[in-house]
C-alpha cells in the first residue's frame, strides 16, 4: 500500500498543465465485464474454456456473468456520464459477433455493441472500439489459434465486420490490445487463456498477432467513408539492468527486446529488430515472416496506445550464480525497487513511466500517443454503506497522470488518458478478488457504488478543464 495518501509536492500542478484538449476517459474489456456468455447466440471463447481448467482461476471463479453489464449497460454508461470523461474504451466480443470465428455475422450480437455506441453518444461520450481483447473463438483456437497464420486473415474479416456496422459513429479503432499478453502468457507461460507452454508458438503468435493488425488496417483505411483513428495497444515498461554487471545489462537488452522492440520495431521501422532474431535463433526459433508481411504489418496507423503498470528491473543472474538456466534459456530475473506494491504485488513506479513516455517519443517518433490503461488494484475495504475510500487509488492516479504531463514536458506527444478500469472486473486468472475499478462491484446485487477514486477522477477532469 502506498505509505501517504498524499500528492508529492507538483503533481497537482503537473496535472494542472494538460491542455484542455487532453482526452479523459475509461476503459474496461468484454470478458471482464459483459457475463451472458449464452445469451443471443454469443459463440464459445476460449476464456470460457480456460476458466474450467481445474486451478487456472483463482478462487474457480468464472466469466459467465461477470458484471452483467450485458444487461445494465444503459445504467454503466449513465454512471460514466456522472464521471465526466470524454470517451469509454470497451473491447467487442468477437463470439458474440461472429461465433465461430469465420462466416457472418450475428446481428444478435453485434446489436449489443450497436445499442452502446447509441447509448454512449447520446451521453456525449466518444466510444473507443478495441476489436480484440483475448477472447478468441475457441474454434479457431481448435484450428491453431494465434500460431497459425490463418488466424491473421480470419482477424480482419471479423474486424470488418465490426467496422462496417460502427464506422458510420465510431471514429476511434484499436485492432489489438496487449499482443504480448496473447502471445506469451498464453501460448508462453500458459498462466492465460488457452494455456500453452511453447515458446515457438509464442514467438509465431507474435508474428500472426501483428499480421492480422496490419491487414485490418488496411481493410479498415480502404473502406473508411468517415475520418478514423486507427491503432494498436501496447502493455509496456521501462527495463532497467539490476545492476551495471554485462549479465544484468544483457537481461534488460532481452527483456526489452521481446517486451517492446519486438512489437514497435516492425510496426514502425518494417523490420524485427536484429538483437532479438538473434536471441530467438539461439533458442532455435524463428519469426515466420513471408514476403510481404513486413509491408503490411508496419501500415502506417494514427495512434499507439500505451498501457502502463510498473517498470522493471532485471537480473541476468540467478541466486546460484548462473546465467544459463537448466533449459539453455538465459537467465532473466525480475529484481525489487523495493518500492510500495499494489494488491497486484507491482511496485508502484511513476517515475519509470515518464521514462518510457519519453523514450517511446525518442525512438519511435511522429505517432500520437494515448495512455489506454493505467490503474491500480488495491485491498478495497468498503464501509456499511459500501463506500471505499480509496485514497491509494486515488494517489496512484495522481502521481501517474502527473507523470504523463511530465513526459509530455520532455517532448512525447501523449493525447489523452484512460483510467483501468471503470468498475471492478473479472481480472483473468486472478478472478474477481483484485479490484481495479473506480466504481465498486457488489457482486452479490450487483449494485455499483462509486469509489472516492470516481469522485476525484471526476474533479481532476474539471478541474483540468477549467470548469
Ligand atoms: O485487467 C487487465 C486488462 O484486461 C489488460 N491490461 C491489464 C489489466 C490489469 O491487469
Amino acid at each position: 500500500m502506498l505509505e501517504t495518501t498524499a500528492a508529492p509536492a507538483g503533481v497537482d500542478e503537473l496535472i494542472a498543465s494538460l491542455p484542455p484538449s487532453f482526452r479523459w476517459g475509461v476503459a474496461t474489456s468484454a470478458y471482464q465485464i459483459e457475463g451472458a456468455v449464452h445469451e443471443d447466440g454469443r459463440g464459445r471463447s476460449i476464456w470460457d474454456t480456460y476458466c474450467r481448467v481445474p486451478g487456472a482461476i483463482d478462487g474457480g471463479d468464472i466469466g459467465d456473468v461477470a458484471c452483467d453489464h450485458y444487461h445494465r449497460m444503459p445504467d454503466d454508461v449513465a454512471l460514466m456520464q456522472d464521471l465526466g470523461i470524454d470517451a469509454y474504451r470497451f473491447s467487442v466480443a468477437w463470439p458474440r459477433v461472429q461465433p465461430g470465428g469465420r462466416g457472418g455475422v450475428n446481428p444478435a450480437g453485434l446489436a449489443f455493441y450497436d445499442r452502446m455506441v447509441d447509448e454512449l453518444l447520446g451521453r456525449g461520450i466518444d466510444p473507443w472500439v478495441t476489436l480484440y481483447h483475448w477472447d478468441l473463438p475457441q474454434e479457431l483456437e481448435d484450428a491453431g489459434g494465434w500460431p497459425v497464420r490463418d488466424t491473421a486473415y480470419r482477424f480482419a474479416d471479423y474486424a470488418m465486420l465490426v467496422f462496417d456496422a460502427l464506422s458510420d459513429r465510431v471514429h476511434a479503432w484499436t485492432t489489438l490490445n496487449e499482443p504480448l499478453c496473447t502471445a506469451m502468457l498464453g501460448y508462453y507461460r500458459g498462466v492465460q487463456a488457452p494455456g500453452r507452454r511453447d515458446f515457438g508458438a509464442a514467438i509465431h503468435a507474435v508474428h500472426h498477432l501483428l499480421l492480422g493488425h496490419g491487414l485490418a488496417v488496411q481493410r479498415m483505411r480502404a473502406a473508411a467513408a468517415n475520418p478514423v483513428q486507427l491503432g494498436i495497444t501496447l502493455n509496456t515498461s521501462s527495463v532497467s539492468p539490476a545492476t551495471g554487471s554485462p549479465a544484468d545489462v544483457e537481461a534488460a537488452r532481452r527483456a526489452d527486446g521481446l517486451g517492446l522492440r519486438i512489437y514497435l520495431d516492425p510496426l514502425v521501422h518494417g523490420a524485427y529488430p536484429a538483437d532479438v532474431i538473434e536471441d530467438l535463433e539461439v533458442r532455435g526459433v524463428r519469426v515466420p515472416v513471408q514476403d510481404g508481411d513486413l509491408a503490411v504489418i508496419s501500415t502506417p496507423f494514427d495512434s499507439l496506445g500505451i498501457n502502463y503498470y510498473f517498470s522493471t528491473l532485471v537480473s541476468g543472474v540467478d541466486s546460484t550464480g548462473r546465467t544459463v538456466d537448466a533449459d539453455g534459456v538465459p537467465v532473466e530475473l525480475d529484481v525489487r525497487y523495493g518500492r510500495p506494491v499494489t494488491a497486484m504485488d507491482w511496485e508502484i513506479t511513476p517515475d519509470g513511466f515518464t521514462e518510457l513516455l519519453a523514450r517511446i517519443g525518442r525512438d519511435y517518433p511522429g505517432i500520437p500517443l494515448v495512455i489506454t490503461e493505467n490503474g491500480a488494484a488495491f485491498k478495497d475495504e468498503p464501509d456499511e454503506t459500501g463506500f471505499v475510500r480509496d485514497d491509494d487509488r486515488a494517489a496512484y492516479l495522481a502521481a501517474h497522470i502527473a507523470a504523463v504531463a511530465r513526459a509530455r514536458q520532455a517532448g512525447a506527444d501523449v493525447r489523452g488518458y484512460f483510467v483501468w478500469s471503470f468498475m471492478d472486473n473479472f481480472e483473468w486468472s486472478y478472478g474477481y478478488d483484485k479490484r481495479f475499478g473506480l466504481i465498486r462491484v457488489d457482486y452479490e446485487t450487483q449494485r455499483r457504488i462509486p469509489k472516492h477514486s470516481a469522485h476525484w477522477y471526476r474533479d481532476t477532469i474539471r478541474r483540468v478543464r477549467g470548469a
